[in-house]
């Protein structure tokens, strides 16, 4: 198996000179600058190209992979962290969301998605993740309770394949560790009858608005049987039976045994397996002093299960379409 982890420290010089040459307002056009991106992905040091080609094609057994000694700024450098989304248009490029954009852009499309909640978040490519007092209990910008596993856009008929958290700031107290539990690792520990009742078995989420045809078929192990793809999120699946409810304990449990806590500090870039891991966040103090934890985020998708079907560019915005 490949290491998760890639120490892009050595690289520091060569990576910076390719964030150099990026549009410098990149929310001034956001097709251009993720083209352009795609296009630097080809001058990825060969170290990393080969790391991302490999985890693209294979994946591992961790279902992450973790770019650590990215070229951030000197935090006094940065601007606070933010208090509110979207950022003012005009914000200047800041190194953690450039080499976001041209690793994703190695991996496949940069995407922004209607969730389907609403207004409750905002629609664009480049998510800012802090927290935030009013945070929905389900939302990344929680900090005070757990953020619960799961799969991001489990309900979206073109779910992404990977989550960047790319980390220009850390919290405070190295608390606030994403959660992640590999189904490779995992599937070993559920019995035959579990595996067997959890494969393929829909469970359906209506969604508050307005339409009635707004109803979402969710799978928690679908795909291969040996090395199958997870999708687990608690709050979706609606369990009906008796042997629903302890299949996904049972689930959930082995999830849980093979979590592994990854600390995101400055510099780091984590890509989320979407399709093989339910993930998290431990619980952390906000001080609201300007210096809070503060990730970019964003969703890639690739030509697996049936997220491409031909003409798709990196920016799109997808609309909300339930899976069936
Ligand atoms: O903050 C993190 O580390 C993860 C956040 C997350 O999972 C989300 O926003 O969906
Ligand atoms: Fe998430």
């Amino acid at each position: 198996m490949p290491s998760s982890t890639i120490d892009c420290a050595p690289y520091r010089e060569e990576l910076l000179a390719l964030a150099s040459t990026l549009p410098q307002v990149p929310r001034a056009d956001l097709y251009g600058f993720f083209d352009d991106a795609m296009q630097l992905a080809k001058r990825l040091p060969q170290e990393l190209r080969d790391g991302l080609d490999e985890f693209n094609a294979n994946g591992n057994l961790d279902g992450y992979l973790l770019l650590r000694g990215l070229p951030v700024e000197p935090d006094d450098e940065l601007p606070t962290t933010p208090t509110s989304s979207p950022p003012p248009e005009d914000r200047r490029l800041l190194n953690m969301e450039a080499m976001l954009c041209i690793v994703g852009g190695r991996l496949g499309l940069l995407t922004a998605y209607d969730q389907g909640y609403g207004n409750r978040r905002s629609i664009t490519v480049l998510h800012e993740l802090y927290p935030s007092p009013e945070a929905h209990h389900l939302s990344g910008g929680t900090s005070k309770t757990q953020l619960e596993f799961h799969t991001d856009l489990s309900h979206h008929a073109h779910q992404p394949n990977y989550i960047l958290l790319a980390c220009s700031r850390g919290d405070h107290e190295g608390k606030a560790a994403t959660l992640v539990g590999s189904i490779r690792k995992a599937l070993p520990l559920l019995s035959n009858d579990v595996r067997d009742h959890l494969f393929d078995r829909v469970f359906t989420r209506q969604f508050d608005i307005d339409a009635p045809e707004a109803i979402a078929h969710v799978k928690p192990l679908y795909g291969n049987k040996n090395d199958p793809y997870v999708s687990f999120n608690r709050s979706f699946l609606t369990a009906e039976t008796p042997e629903d409810i302890a299949a996904l304990d049972a689930l959930s449990a082995a999830l849980e045994a093979v979590t592994e806590p990854v600390l995101l500090t400055r510099g780091d870039l984590l890509i989320i397996d979407n399709f093989r891991i339910a993930h998290g966040r431990a619980p952390f103090t906000a001080r609201w002093d300007g210096k809070d934890r503060w990730l970019h985020r964003s969703y890639v998708r690739t030509d697996r299960n049936g997220q491409l079907s031909g003409g798709e560019r990196a920016g799109d915005i997808i609309p909300f379409t339930p899976r069936r």
